[in-house]
């Protein structure tokens, strides 16, 4: 008989990082650690409009932050409806998420907000304030379960109308939450061990132990659950076994090794560091 055991894991996601194409973009990201960054805009050019329900090019203003580029975005009237609003599609893992923004009052102020789309307006809300430019980051996190789109919207204003500048608008993933199914044999010795060196660069090795023998597959799965390679698939003797994995080429970050054996599984983390 065998036990199931469900557990989460919380780690940090650093794959964003890599994708970010400038170094004035990079220092923003690291302004908040190791994490990855879902949305970003800087209202820059037109490509950034795109994707927006309510902004045009005719909104920006010469006028930016610290680092923030040339332009940001004005907004006024304001009502209780959003301004401007972007749909984000559905996330692939339950993630937690905050919001960082870059503001300007200039009236009595507004707000920028990011909701689940099906508990709109629930969610985080920032609140612009202060009349001179100044950086906020929502105090709080935003659980976004896997297949939940997003909504951001900008509000100036609330029943007043009012009128604001916003730039650099970020949504970063601080946590994904990977849950793993762990089948845990409760007769023989059937077991994955912790690899070593573990964390590695750029090798690793993978020691697994047999009671009997098995057909064998041992996999690696990246933090967004994609499969990153296979180390072995074939059957195999009983007793200990060791396969090493040349992680080359692959960017820094938690991954999990995954054991197959007949139908028992076992997950191991593992932290790639370059
Ligand atoms: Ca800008």
């Amino acid at each position: 008989m065998k036990q199931t055991q469900r557990f989460s894991i919380i780690l940090l996601s650093i794959v964003g990082l890599l994708s970010l194409g400038t170094d004035r973009l990079l220092s923003y990201a690291q302004g908040v650690g190791q994490d990855s960054v879902l949305f970003f805009t800087s209202f820059e050019s037109e490509t950034d409009t795109s994707g927006w329900q309510g902004v045009s090019t005719s909104q920006f203003r010469t006028d930016a932050p610290l680092n923030g580029g040339a332009q940001s975005l004005f907004i006024s009237g304001g009502c209780v409806i959003p301004h401007a609003s972007y749909a984000i599609s559905a996330l692939e893992n339950d993630s937690y998420l905050i919001l960082r923004c870059w503001g300007k009052n200039l009236g009595i102020g507004g707000s920028v907000t990011l909701g689940l789309a099906s508990q709109w307006p629930e969610g985080l809300h920032i609140t612009i304030e202060d009349s001179v430019w100044t950086e906020y980051t929502s105090s709080d996190t935003l659980f976004c379960p896997k297949g939940e789109g997003l909504l951001l919207a900008l509000f100036a204003g609330g029943i007043v109308p009012s009128a604001m500048e916003v730039d650099l608008i970020e949504i970063h993933v601080v946590r994904i939450v990977v849950e793993v199914e762990n089948d845990v044999p409760t007769a023989g010795h059937f077991e994955l061990l912790q690899n070593y060196p573990n964390p590695f660069n750029p090798q690793t090795t993978i020691e697994f132990f047999l009671p009997r023998s098995e057909v064998v597959t041992l996999k690696i799965f990246n933090v967004l659950g994609n499969e990153v390679t296979t180390l072995a698939s074939e059957r195999m003797a009983s007793g200990l076994h060791a396969q090493r994995w040349e992680a080359t080429g692959y960017p820094s970050g938690v991954y999990f090794c995954r054991l197959q054996a007949g139908d028992l599984i076992q997950t191991k983390r593992m932290l790639l560091l370059r």
